[in-house]
């Protein structure tokens, strides 16, 4: 695209270079990018230059932001955004918790100010996620084994683990699930680190494909970053069981691998915080040292706070305090210091008994919808479908999705069809439904997987 300038007489306007140039007005010599043109009495200098931008193509909208964009611009009634993972209403709308609107009025009361962070952000923060995690009076944190650092939420923090592993261990490879959260590979590839990845699920089962999950991480060079969902598995919904984390935990050991975790939905999984810690605690108990990258945004419904932390727990307090001194060193250059309204309602709800209470009855009551609309759904499918499809996968699948198998044809068809908004892998946000859109779903679900391709396909990655 070329850019254009009109003088009108006025060099002010024009740009440095050509200011510069002295250039007569109607006279273009022999600048191939000038051209002059004469409008009654006034003589134009129009500067046509190519852009630097020309080699920049345009990107392709994000496989799962990028259908909140869409379903913004669609005109429908019925329409309905299950893309992304964001908790609705019955009413399908955007949730502030009460204990949020609570923690926030005594922040106002206080009058606390907006000084920097420090780079590790808010102490209070720091302590009050890792006890989250762990539980407070581990022995990991007694003894002062874990480096934690705030980050810009979830994603935020997965990043700076990146850059750890780029910086000090140059050639290891992240091993992630297939499928995963689409923006696990953009994080690795942004941060120069080579991932690969180990079976998960198993489309004809719809469940985990658990041997090929061992064998696939027993295969992993030795030393490998093995990226584990905490709870809740994006996209599918299928969690091991507590024995086969025992034995995830077993190979990892055996083969030297790091663990790392990450955890963006502690609590939405059974309702529980601790529940759903389970899988971090376990591999904590053995002792072994591992990354977990939390986020806040579902379970406090702050998305847009971005809070977060990266946790590296380490056999000593001294390896964590070196460690953490190399993430503040990462973290300075690419943000400075993380923002601090997220960070003390996370702290102030932590920290306060009651609010504590308030804040996992609302999780409970959250986590307790997107059940029943789970089960509404699978009820509707299983009386409007008269094929005698096996929908009970949907019942089995736990968190914020359901992974439902569609193809993107299939799921193309949900869109322009029902105006059902989903990502492309087969993936709904139940977070998104309410149980009186329930039957309508289950209509476009029903009609999709029959008509809309007479295969059903393993469905594409984002
Ligand atoms: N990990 C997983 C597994 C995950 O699903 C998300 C978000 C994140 C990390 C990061 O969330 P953050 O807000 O940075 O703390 N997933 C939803 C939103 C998104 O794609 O950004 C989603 O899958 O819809």
């Amino acid at each position: 695209m070329a850019s254009s300038m009109l003088s009108l007489g006025s060099t002010a306007l024009l740009p440095r270079e050509i200011n510069k140039d002295k250039l007569k007005l109607g006279n273009s010599g022999s600048n191939p990018f000038l051209k002059a043109k004469s409008i009654g009495r006034v003589t134009m200098t129009v500067s046509v230059k190519p852009s630097r931008f020309e080699g920049i193509t345009m990107a392709p909208p994000d496989p799962i932001l990028g259908v909140s964009e869409a379903f913004k611009a669609d005109t429908d009634d019925m329409k309905l955004n299950l893309g992304v993972g964001a908790y609705r209403t019955e009413e399908l709308q955007p949730y502030v918790l009460n204990v949020v609107k609570k923690a926030e009025n005594l922040m106002l009361e206080r009058g606390d100010n907006k000084e920097y962070l420090p780079i590790e952000g808010l102490a209070a923060f720091n302590k009050a996620t890792a006890e989250l995690l762990f539980g407070a009076g581990h022995p990991v944190i007694k003894e002062q084994k874990v480096a934690t650092i705030q980050g810009l939420s979830g994603t935020g923090s997965l990043r700076l683990a990146a850059a750890l592993i780029e910086r000090y261990f140059p050639g290891a490879k992240v091993v992630i699930s297939s499928p995963t959260w689409g923006n696990h590979k953009n994080i690795f590839n942004d941060a120069k680190v080579p991932w690969s990845e180990y079976r998960y699920y198993d489309p004809k089962t719809i469940g985990l494909d658990f041997e090929g999950m061992i064998a696939d991480i027993k295969e992993a060079p030795e030393g490998s970053f093995i990226l584990l969902h905490g709870c809740a598995h994006n996209p599918t919904g299928i969690d091991p069981t507590p024995e086969q984390w025992v034995k995830i935990a077993d190979v990892i050991q055996e083969k030297n691998h790091i663990p790392f975790f990450d955890v963006a939905y502690q609590g939405f999984a059974s309702g529980s915080l601790d529940e759903d810690a389970a899988s971090v605690r376990l591999f904590a108990e053995r002792g072994m040292e591992f990354f977990v990258a939390q986020s806040y945004s579902k379970n406090l419904g702050l998305y847009a706070e971005r809070i977060g932390a990266i946790n590296v727990v380490c056999s000593s307090a001294d390896a964590a305090t070196r460690v953490k001194s190399q993430l503040k060193r990462i973290a300075r250059p690419m943000y400075s210091n993380p923002p601090v309204h997220g960070a003390r309602i996370v702290a102030n709800v932590v920290g306060d008994a009651t609010m504590f209470s308030e804040w996992k009855a609302e999780m409970e009551m959250m986590a307790g919808r997107i059940k029943t609309v789970r089960q509404k759904l699978y009820d509707s499918l299983v009386s409007k479908d008269k094929s005698g499809k096996d929908w009970s996968f949907i019942l089995k699948q736990i968190g914020m999705f359901s992974f439902t198998g569609l193809n993107k044809a299939q799921s193309d068809n949900m869109t322009n069809k029902w105006h059902v908004y989903m990502t492309k892998d087969g993936r709904i946000s139940l977070a998104g439904l309410s149980l009186a859109k329930c039957e309508y779903l289950a209509d476009a679900i029903i009609d999709s997987y029959h008509n809309a391709l007479l295969y059903w396909e393993t469905p594409i990655e984002l």
